[in-house]
């Protein structure tokens, strides 16, 4: 520790190396996952692309971690001229602090040739579908890879066998050319999706040149299964469709929900479904003569249209599916959006404490559209945010005192309408039953409209449902009687139209929050693309001293840019342990 730390750790109270829960990870350390993160050139969707990747794969390693059990996952820089960080999506991590994953916001990116030691420990009930990913830049574009929560007691519903999804999709321009193109002032943009895969699978055309295949998802006849569908595009908002086959659906981003039919998913970057599929039995495979289904992909509210496959298929190993020959024209109708799909109508299998309207204490409405001027952004409430605002990370700022919690809270209620145009912080208090509304509205030059998920980090908040025009609390309280929302971390706020008046509003989605876990949370939405444009926000939840009461005094390794939290090969880390 420099002297200059020694002394302000002092001042504020935070760990000396040798007190508290700090332990040197050196060899005999042993983390329960090692992730390391590259850089290179990659083949995907019959391309070649030069993409971050996780273990060198599309998609990284599944990692299966269990509820209530606290894991170390180890994640590696190994690129040379990119930070990167790894956010676990979905997962509430409020006691490990720092182990959020988001740069500027909770943690110091982990610096080319270093390495970080997450914290991750699943909440007890939180068994279900999730993600990891990296949060900066354009580089999740590549690199991820499934999480699944595994319970400690028996699945809710029953099934023999699973199998993971992953859908993402294929920009043939690499990250920084993307990122350039966002953010120079000759904004240009990334194109459109070229290819939907899953599993790193895709044969985006009949013509395409190149070994490429469609995914196989192989069953066997008679079996159930649960599918996870992890939604990991960077912009495409995916409906999905099985020939010949109808689902339940059981999970949504973590929840078990009631079972609830249906033979296509619309699956938005950042949400997971689960679904039960009871496969066809032998003798129906042979009524049907065919052992091979398409599983039909289409993007959803873009200018094109795109439309590719993967393959379910009951082959046993002896016979193969055909996975070269893309099917024209697609044997499926091609989908149209559903706005508002689920919403009101898809319900939690267990209690979730909903807060009702007499409950909510403060409602935030944010307003987004895209602003145009020397730079094509995206603003809510008039601002945008992105990772190089704020000069360190909030969570940082608030272990050092640099940043002033009651100071941002009062300007906020005092005149931003719950936003503290300073810091671009959304304050609130433990105790505070929030709603938030994102409501759309039409771009400042042609009033063109996006659809945009709302993903929200931290605990997950009960989704209260969405409509057309501008949000009226009265109807919309009307539409709730007798549904039971459900938690989640990810929702759409849909367009309606593909444009409108200029700023005029077109449709709008709410959320309630329990603000119960002192923290640095982003809101944001998925889309890749339109966060680089602008289009986060960050909540704070809590004051200084609750953030104190609930992870205890922090280590000062954490609160520089490569300080000795962050390892490399010749040195250990010093490593807080902030959940024993
Ligand atoms: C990732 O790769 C490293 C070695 O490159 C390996 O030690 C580690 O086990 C891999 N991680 C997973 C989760 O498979
Ligand atoms: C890495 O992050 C640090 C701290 O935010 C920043 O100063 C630096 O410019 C970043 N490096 C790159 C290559 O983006
Ligand atoms: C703006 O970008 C487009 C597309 O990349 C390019 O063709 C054009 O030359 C650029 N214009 C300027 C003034 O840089
Ligand atoms: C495949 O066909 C499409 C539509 O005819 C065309 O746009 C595309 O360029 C072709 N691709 C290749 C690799 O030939
Ligand atoms: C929004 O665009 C207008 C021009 O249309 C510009 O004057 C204003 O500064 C922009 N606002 C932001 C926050 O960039
Ligand atoms: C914050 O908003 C106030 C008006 O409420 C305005 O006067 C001030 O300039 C804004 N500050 C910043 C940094 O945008
Ligand atoms: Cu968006």
């Amino acid at each position: 520790m420099s002297g200059l730390w020694k002394s302000i750790a002092v001042l504020l109270g935070l760990a000396a190396a040798s007190q508290g829960h700090v332990y040197r990870h050196d060899h005999s350390f042993q983390p329960d996952h090692i992730l390391r993160v590259t850089a290179g050139t990659f083949s995907e969707a019959c391309s070649e692309r030069y993409s971050v990747l996780v273990n060198g794969s599309l998609p990284g390693p599944e990692l299966r971690l269990r509820e209530g059990e606290t894991s170390w996952i180890r994640v590696y820089n190994d690129m040379t001229d990119a930070n990167t960080t790894i956010h676990w999506h979905g997962l509430t991590a409020y006691t490990a602090p720092f182990s959020d994953g988001t740069p500027a916001a909770s943690q110091w990116p982990i610096p080319p040739g270093r390495f970080f030691d997450y914290e991750v420990r699943p909440e007890i009930g939180s068994a279900g579908t999730y993600f990891y990913h990296s949060h900066v830049g354009f580089q999740a574009m590549t690199a991820k890879g499934p999480l699944i929560v595994e319970s400690c007691e028996a699945p809710l519903y029953e099934y023999d066998e699973e199998r993971t999804l992953l859908i993402t999709d294929y920009f043939s321009e690499t990250d920084a050319e993307i990122v350039d193109g966002l953010t120079s002032n000759n904004f240009t943009w990334s194109g459109e999706t070229e290819a939907i895969l899953v599993n790193g699978y895709s044969r985006p055309a009949t013509n395409a040149t190149g070994s490429c295949e469609l995914a196989a998802i192989s069953i066997d006849p008679g079996k159930t299964y649960r599918l996870r569908f992890i939604g990991g595009t960077a912009l495409s908002f995916v409906s999905l469709a099985i020939e010949s086959h109808e689902v339940f659906i059981i999970e949504a981003d973590g929840h078990d929900t009631k079972p609830l039919m249906t033979d296509f998913l619309q699956i938005a970057s950042g949400q997971r479904y689960s679904v039960l599929l009871k496969a066809k039995s032998e003798q129906e495979l042979q009524q049907l003569d065919t052992r091979q289904f398409y599983i039909q992909m289409t993007t959803l509210a873009r200018p094109e249209v795109l439309t590719n496959f993967a393959v379910l298929n009951y082959f046993s190993h002896s016979q193969l599916p055909d996975l070269t020959t893309v099917p024209s024209p697609p044997p499926l109708p091609v989908a149209e959006l559903v706005d508002g799909w689920l919403d009101y109508e898809l319900e939690p299998a267990h209690d979730n404490d909903f807060p009702t309207l007499d409950q909510v204490t403060r409602r935030i409405i944010i307003d987004v559209h895209q602003n145009v001027s020397d730079h094509t952004i995206w603003l809510q409430n008039g601002y945008d945010w992105v990772q190089s605002f704020p000069k360190s990370p909030y969570l940082v700022d608030i272990y050092t005192n640099k940043l002033n919690l009651d100071a941002t809270y009062h300007r906020a209620l005092t005149r931003g309408n719950g936003f503290d145009n300073i810091t671009r912080t959304f304050p609130a208090k433990i105790g505070e039953v929030l709603e938030i509304v994102w409501q759309n509205r039409g771009t400042v030059d042609n009033g063109g409209l996006d659809a945009h998920p709302f993903h929200a980090h931290g605990r997950h908040v009960y989704d209260i449902g969405a409509g057309d025009g501008l949000y009226d609390i009265a109807a919309n309280e009307e539409r709730l009687r007798r549904t039971h929302p459900i938690q989640r971390d990810t929702s759409v706020l849909y367009r309606y139209r593909k444009e409108t008046d200029v700023l005029a509003p077109s449709g709008w989605r709410a959320w309630r929050v329990r603000v119960t876990n002192a923290g640095v949370w982003m809101y944001h939405c998925h889309v890749l693309q339109h966060m680089v444009m602008g289009m986060q926000t960050v909540f704070t939840f809590g004051d200084r001293e609750d953030i104190l009461a609930q992870s205890g005094p922090v280590d000062a390794g954490y609160l520089t840019y490569g300080g000795s939290a962050y390892g490399s090969e010749t040195k250990a880390p010093v490593v807080q342990h902030f959940k024993n």
